[in-house]
């Protein structure tokens, strides 16, 4: 076993916590004991970074906990960089949530953890792991590409033999029934914020996020979730029943009774949203999903709204036929009005999730767009500008989509018009084939200006929801911790062996 190091007394949120069994033991050399600190990075150009707590995570330290290893977890959205690495405690491993766009942070932040615990070993999982292109395999050990849960404990146990591997395939949980509940105990703190319209609280208590169902059938162009959650297993759901238990649970142990849920497509299976919605009507809950245009109707409106549901965020994107066709949404123009109206007659709040810059875009969209959005009822608007995330079709697939990607670099990814500080610079990530980019940029400033004159942009002078980024740029990012324009950059290259 490796020499131990002094302890790490530490607190974090409201809670006090420290490694149960003494200072963390760096096992690199063949030790049995392994301590693992999962970390959510900081998030400073989200609008309220720590709104909703990273649930994969979660659901990996609810793994290791049954498994017997000491595990703790690191909110550190709400936190600078350098405070969250004068934070961080020593562990044997770190495991790191991430998501395409946070890749290059994911980098950054290991080459500072390398710094401060040389021996300790770092890992990546998320939806970010979709490609290993842009991973510096200079400072991170390993990566975890889909479900963490059965992944992770053979990470551990390669780790223990000395044996790590680079690249590990998560293997998908079929049964997600066999799950433990996820550990929103190792949160040490508040288990979520904000997560309705307008930062609109129906229930005193915070919030949490929880999860039905993996996957999704459908396969937008621009959209990654299908290929790293699907992956060979398809469409996984939880029980009803499972479900209910959860959010008795929660209700029960948190007083909390306002729920995000986060699957990628709740709607996917009527039988089983009806079954859901007979179980939980009677634990005063409020909830918000996310769904695609199709199905959603006024039945599933209204069953949904007496069950606790109070928001529907729909994949709109477009009111362009064209459009909608090449982003492969399967539905109309007058299927995404249809659904914000049955919404809205259920009394529904409706979030419209929207994109323009999009492949398919031509000088007719944006007044398309801005005719449909005089005319149908929705009570607040997320537009953001399109990026090809990796791991879908149209980053794959360029040239099928008539586009150009100008830009792979994901530190040059920004999705979001404006910003903590008003509006964002875009770079121009995508070229449409036979189209001016100062075309493109003009359509650009006329669809910002109309969004600014709704008066129901997510963020504007109306309290603030959570996910607008500001500028994303290297530039922002060492502003903040200076000591980044010294690291090396991702190489995107492997280590040998
Ligand atoms: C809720 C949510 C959010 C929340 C909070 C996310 C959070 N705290 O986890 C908020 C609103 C903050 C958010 C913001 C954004 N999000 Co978001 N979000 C989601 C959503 C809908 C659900 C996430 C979730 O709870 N999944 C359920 C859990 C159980 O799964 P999981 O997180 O993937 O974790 C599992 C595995 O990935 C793995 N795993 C995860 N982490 C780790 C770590 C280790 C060490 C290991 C071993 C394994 C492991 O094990 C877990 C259990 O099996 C997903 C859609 C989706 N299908 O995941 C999009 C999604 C993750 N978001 C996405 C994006 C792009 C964003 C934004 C960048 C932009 C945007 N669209 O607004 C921002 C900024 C995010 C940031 N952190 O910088 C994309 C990511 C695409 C990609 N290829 O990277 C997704 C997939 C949406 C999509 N359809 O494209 N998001
Ligand atoms: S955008 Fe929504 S409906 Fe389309 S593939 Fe992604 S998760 Fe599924």
């Amino acid at each position: 076993m490796a020499a131990t190091r002094g302890r790490v007394g530490w607190s974090f949120g409201t809670g006090v916590a420290e490694w149960r069994a003494g200072p963390a033991i760096v096992t690199n050399t063949g030790g049995h004991l392994v301590r693992v600190v999962l970390i959510y990075l900081p998030h400073p150009y989200l609008q309220q970074p720590d709104a909703q707590a990273p649930l994969g995570l979660m659901y990996v330290g609810a793994v290791l906990e049954n498994a017997g290893i000491e595990v703790l977890m690191r909110n550190y959205s709400s936190l600078l960089t350098h405070q969250a690495i004068d934070e961080l405690p020593e562990a044997d491993l770190y495991g790191i949530t991430v998501t395409s766009l946070e890749l290059p942070q994911a980098n950054r932040f290991t080459h500072l953890i390398k710094e401060k615990y040389p021996q300790a070993r770092v890992c990546l999982g998320g939806p970010g792991t979709y490609t290993d292109k842009y991973v510096d395999w200079h400072v991170i050990d390993c990566i975890c590409r889909g479900d963490g849960e059965l992944a992770i404990l053979d990470i551990i146990n390669d780790l223990r033999r000395g044996e790590l591997k680079q690249l590990y395939d998560g293997r998908m949980v079929q049964d997600l029934d066999s799950l433990p509940l996820p550990a929103r105990h190792l949160l040490n703190g508040s288990q979520g914020g904000n997560i309705f319209a307008y930062n609109h609280n129906y229930k005193p208590g915070g919030s949490t996020i929880l999860s039905t169902s993996r996957g999704c059938p459908f396969k937008c162009s621009f959209c990654s979730a299908p290929y790293f959650t699907n992956m060979s297993c398809g469409m996984r759901y939880r029980s009803p029943k499972k479900v209910y238990e959860e959010i008795k649970h929660v209700v029960e142990t948190y007083n909390v009774r306002q729920f995000r849920i986060s699957d990628d497509m709740f709607l996917a299976r009527r039988s089983r949203v009806a079954e859901l919605c007979e179980l939980i009507g009677d634990l005063d809950i409020v909830w918000r999903i996310s769904t695609r245009v199709k199905p959603f109707d006024k039945d599933i409106a209204d069953m949904i709204r007496q069950a606790g549901c109070r928001e529907v965020s729909l994949g709109v994107e477009s009111f362009d036929d064209q459009v909608l066709k090449v982003l492969n949404k399967g539905n109309t123009p007058e299927d995404n009005a249809a659904a914000l109206e049955a919404a809205a007659d259920a009394g529904l709040k409706t979030r419209v999730l929207f994109m323009i810059r999009t492949p398919g875009q031509t000088r007719h969209t944006v007044p398309t767009n801005i005719r449909w959005l005089r005319k149908v009822p929705y009570d607040i608007i997320a537009c953001t500008s399109f990026v090809p995330i990796p791991g879908s079709e149209i980053w794959n697939h360029p040239e099928r989509y008539d586009i150009e990607i100008l830009d792979r670099n994901l530190d040059s990814y920004n999705f979001y018009f404006f910003g903590k500080n008003g509006e964002n610079e875009l770079e121009d990530v995508i070229k449409l084939k036979d189209r001016s980019l100062a075309e493109l940029n003009q359509e650009t400033l006329d669809f910002r200006q109309f969004l600014k004159s709704t008066g129901k942009l997510n963020g504007e002078d109306e309290p603030k929801d959570v996910i607008k980024i500001t500028d994303r740029s290297l530039a922002e990012l060492n502003q903040e911790t200076p000591d980044f324009r010294q690291l090396p950059k991702s190489t995107g290259k492997r280590k040998a062996g």
